[in-house]
């Protein structure tokens, strides 16, 4: 009684960077809440829900979570994509929030309660030479964190993924003018990767988790090859190693080390990820609540990657809002295969928008227990921040070949 979903409407806000969320109301006033933020295509997603999602939502009954993400992924006939899938994983998620403040708990008791005290989590750090990056690791400890992703400068390339430009912290999408264009050369990077990861090793020594992200850019023998060199660095996780369409590629690179290989940020559904599943050729699976269908379907890639030893590790970027890491943690800390949770933080002007239960101590967050996903947004804070239309870069290599970013 009083489940019907009366209304739901998509907010666009940008606090520091660009958000869409989804508010699905029920017909007794509880309030649900999704993210469908899709970084340098916002709009897209916006339109998807507005124009073709949210009219089938007016009627339903909110407790049929299940039925409603078959009916969204089944019932539009052109399947996954990550307009599509954030899309339905924006409903998912607002349906999980509204079921919990019904039942008056919070998520990860719906999905069978904590299997954790906590979720383990890690942080972002870099710098453009090795004093930066030391410097930037060493903030990071002394906030309890106990694993850090480090990514640093390489001579020759003027802008690196993962590394700042200028003064300002770390955040690649540019906001009102195109994309910028950053230059990629395989050659000088393969020569400087295994040494600054090796410094770092050797300051923080062996307890500390290491993890680094070469964000798709390497062929399959560049990916192998520096798989092989870092192997004695002990790396927690080597993220992306090769553009993730390719997942014959990453067979290469098992063969010649045994560096542990996380993917995934960019899959969208199970059979994104099936393959690399079952050939036994990743060890962390990266698939986000928000752009992979939801906390249902990113269970079920969870569910899929424990037949094969394999630990989902769920994508937590700040271009993903708040409500993306709550529903993140509730997955996390009630699923017996989640690792570690990537946790970036999000702007100072989020904050205004965002109020959230979840918390950080010592290296691991934790949901919360309010009802729900625990996460409200303020509207009208969220008015003062209005959209403006963000690029993430692209790459060219030194001849002007555009390469993946
Ligand atoms: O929008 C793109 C970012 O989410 C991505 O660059 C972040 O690779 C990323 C990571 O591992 O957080
Ligand atoms: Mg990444």
């Amino acid at each position: 009684m009083g489940s019907m979903i009366s209304s739901a409407d998509v907010v666009v806000t940008s606090p520091g960077r660009n958000y869409v969320l989804l508010r699905v109301t029920t017909e007794d006033g509880l309030v649900g809440w999704g993210d469908a933020t899709l970084n340098g295509r916002e709009l897209a997603v916006a339109s998807y829900l507005r124009d073709h999602v949210v009219p089938l939502l007016v009627g339903r009954d909110a407790h049929r979570v299940e039925d409603t993400w078959q009916y969204l992924y089944r019932g539009a006939y052109w399947r996954r994509g990550p307009v599509t899938m954030a899309a339905i994983g924006a409903v998912d998620t607002a349906l999980w929030d509204l079921k919990g403040k019904a039942a008056g708990l919070p998520v990860y008791q719906l999905l069978g309660g904590a299997v954790r005290e906590g979720v383990y989590a890690y942080a972002h750090a870099f710098g453009w030479d090795h004093g930066e990056l030391v410097a930037s690791v060493d903030r990071r400890l002394a906030e309890g964190f106990r694993a850090v992703r480090v990514q640093f400068g390489v001579p020759g390339l003027d802008a690196v993924y993962g590394v700042h430009l200028g003064a300002a912290a770390y955040e690649p999408a540019g906001r009102g003018r195109g994309p910028l264009v950053e230059r990629w050369a395989g050659a000088p990077y393969l020569r400087h990767a295994p040494g600054a990861l090796a410094a770092i090793r050797d300051h923080v020594g062996p307890d500390v988790d290491l993890l680094h992200d070469v964000h798709h850019r390497l062929t399959p023998v560049e990916a192998a090859r520096l798989a092989k060199d870092v192997e004695p660095i002990r790396l927690f996780w080597l993220e992306d190693v090769t553009p993730a369409e390719n997942h014959h590629a990453l067979d290469l690179v098992r063969q010649h080390s045994t560096t542990p290989l996380a993917i995934g940020e960019t899959f969208t559904t199970i059979w994104d990820c099936q393959e690399l599943l079952v050939r036994g050729s990743i060890d962390y699976i990266r698939a986000a609540v928000t752009h992979a269908g939801g906390l249902s379907h990113v269970r079920r890639i969870a569910d899929l990657a424990a037949l094969h030893g394999v630990r989902a590790a769920p994508h937590g970027p700040s271009d993903l809002s708040p409500i993306n890491l709550a529903a993140s943690l509730h997955l996390a800390l009630s699923t017996h295969n989640v690792a570690i949770q990537e946790y970036m933080g999000h702007p100072g002007e989020a904050h205004e928008v965002f109020r959230t239960a979840y918390t950080y101590a010592d290296g691991y967050l934790h949901p919360g227990d309010e009802p729900g996903l625990g996460v409200e947004v303020d509207l009208v804070a969220a008015e003062r921040f209005p959209y403006e239309p963000a690029y993430l870069p692209v790459a060219r290599t030194v001849d002007g070949t555009v390469w993946d970013w």
